[in-house]
């Protein structure tokens, strides 16, 4: 996944700006509970976003699933403001449950969890969450089409693209990611908490995860 991130991150040099990770996810029409679904195949579900790296971030997600279509609606504040944040949808369809690591995968002490650090819990990206265009995990660090926080901080998002059916059978075992953080607080993505491991050429601060987000179980009545 290093390696992944470093050739996306490789091409986006010339990129000032910064990424996030995000993710999200409906759930499966076996899903019970959910008995105000228009279809046995429609599931929404919850996703309250928790802070990374002390970044104050948070907010929520709505995602909607009806068949293969999957509708991710993101409100997220407390980011920062005029940056880009990339955002994916994490996990694994195959069985394997990761989750959003906290501080203690920060393994060299350093005071800030890299996204190398965290992939351990967040598993590999799955969709990757842009305002436009491809989806996948090859548009990872593509913070040319990623959301950028308005000047408050905050963020909305909303996008609805087909996924896989592994994506929508297992989308309770995903969770988004949202990266981007200004320890220093100088408003702008800086080389203050040193070079991203995955691109020395970018800051830390643009890559390190800025927010983490489980999918919780169908909401019944969510749409
Ligand atoms: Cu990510």
């Amino acid at each position: 996944m290093t390696t992944t991130h470093s050739a996306r991150l490789a091409g986006l040099v010339a990129v000032s700006a910064a990424l996030t990770l995000g993710m999200a996810a409906p759930a499966l029409a076996s899903d019970s509970g959910d008995s105000n679904a228009k279809a046995p195949n429609h599931r929404s579900h919850h996703v309250e976003f928790d802070e990374q790296n002390n970044s104050g971030a948070g907010g929520t997600a709505v995602l909607s699933l009806d068949g293969r279509k999957l509708t991710v609606k993101i409100y997220a504040t407390g980011l920062v403001p005029g940056q880009p944040h990339a955002q994916h949808i994490h996990g694994s369809t195959t069985g394997k449950h990761f989750h959003c690591p906290d501080m203690t995968a920060d393994k060299n002490k350093d005071g800030v969890l890299t996204t190398t650090e965290g992939l351990p819990a967040y598993g590999d990206i799955n969709i990757s969450l842009t305002t436009k265009g491809d989806t996948t995990k090859a548009s990872a660090l593509a913070v040319d089409r990623m959301p950028v926080a308005d000047k408050d901080g905050s963020l909305s998002y909303s996008r609805t693209i087909t996924v896989s059916q592994a994506v929508a059978d297992h989308i309770k075992n995903l969770h988004i990611v949202q990266h981007g953080i200004d320890p220093n607080g100088n408003g702008t993505y800086d080389f203050s908490k040193g070079k991203s491991e995955l691109d020395p050429k970018l800051p830390q601060e643009a890559t390190a995860p800025a927010s983490c987000g489980l999918i919780k179980g169908a909401t019944p009545g969510m749409k």
